[in-house]
């Protein structure tokens, strides 16, 4: 919800009508990734503060500094806050802005995969491992080679292959690479270097994993995006293109690929066949959000499906100081999934 309207909204009455709480008041968190492991509920956030930035359009005002680990014994249970699970000064490439993570556990071992501006100011994907799936995780020496932009989101498939999802326009900077190469020019302009409304959008990027999870086997794809004739989604078509917050979760066969729309705060769904697409447009999951982010995933707990989002209701309104909630969802006969709306009439 953009940033303008929030004068207008009476908090008390807003909170009255949410359809969900905030996990936690004790910390702002947001971008929540759930996972189901070893049958508990592990939240993988955004650790948001206030570091004094001014906001901008690159979402300097997002200057997060560390990771903590939310944990739930049961879908009804309380959460808990595991305490800081990594810190940026920990992780010797990166400098910054630790946004959106996600994790995977392989075997014994659990990942925590996050980007991070490094020194350069160019944003890259890390990895960090631990023998426990609420850290403390110990970062690699350097990011994923050929890793570039924001939020990553990684499936373990059935057949024992995961894939990382990732990619963020503005100030995820995935319009900075579309030559391959990072381009540096007007630094401060999110916009420089996006398609015209008549080009196809940009597209989120997946890359296999290493056996070993900590580099790419393959270099990143781009993960298609289609609408209903086949033909892929338009830049200008910004009420259903691509923005950022990918996610993949499996459905009686299916690949559901969701995401945000950014600048018109939709969460979207699009389906495919196989891990790389091309995914069908197939509707929205969540309406607007209080604050300018909207950013979810997406968690199969035995046999019901629960959305994991952010809001900003209990900041009244603070953009970067947003709180996760959660929500069943719904998927119909038909394959599509019902859309939430977050405040009830
Ligand atoms: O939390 C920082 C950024 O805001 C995330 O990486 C984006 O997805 C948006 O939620």
């Amino acid at each position: 919800m953009p940033e303008e309207s929030i004068d207008h909204i009476d908090f008390d009455e807003l909170n009255k009508k949410a359809i969900s709480k905030p996990l936690v008041t004790h910390i702002y968190t947001a971008d929540p990734s759930a996972h189901y492991f070893d049958g508990k509920i592990y939240i993988y956030p955004s650790h948001d503060i206030d570091a004094g930035e001014a906001f901008d359009d690159l979402g300097s005002h997002f200057a997060m500094e560390d990771y903590h680990v939310l944990s739930m014994d049961s879908i009804d249970a309380e959460a808990k806050d595991n305490g800081i699970a990594l810190h940026v000064n920990d992780v010797p490439w990166a400098e910054q802005q630790m946004w959106a993570p996600d994790a995977a556990k392989k075997d014994d071992k659990y990942y925590l995969f996050f980007p991070a501006k490094g020194y350069d100011g160019i944003f890259k994907i890390g990895v960090a491992v631990s023998d426990s799936p609420i850290g403390p995780f110990t970062p690699q020496p350097k990011a994923i080679e050929n890793s570039f932009s924001i939020d990553p989101a990684v499936l373990e498939d059935n057949d024992g292959n995961y894939y990382m999802y990732f990619g963020g326009l503005w100030g995820g900077q995935l319009q900075r690479w579309r030559t391959g190469e990072y381009n540096a020019q007007n630094p401060d302009s999110p916009t420089a270097n996006l398609p015209e409304d008549n080009e196809p959008a940009l597209l989120p990027f997946v890359a296999k994993l290493t056996d070993d999870l900590l580099e790419f086997a393959e270099k990143p794809k781009e993960i298609e995006i289609l609408d209903e004739d086949g033909n892929l989604l338009l830049a200008g078509d910004n009420n259903r293109r691509f923005f950022e917050a990918a996610w993949m979760h499996k459905y009686k066969g299916k690949y559901y690929f969701s995401y945000s729309t950014g600048d018109t705060h939709f969460i979207c769904y699009a389906i495919g066949d196989n891990p790389y697409g091309p995914f069908t447009y197939g509707g929205r999951i969540l309406e607007p959000v209080v604050g300018w982010t909207s950013h979810h995933s997406i968690c199969q707990v035995e046999d019901k499906y629960y959305l994991f989002y952010h809001d900003s209701s209990l900041s009244k309104g603070v953009t970067h100081l947003r709180s996760v909630k959660m929500v069943e969802i719904e998927h119909m006969e038909d394959g599509h999934i019902k859309t939430i709306s977050p405040y009830k009439n």
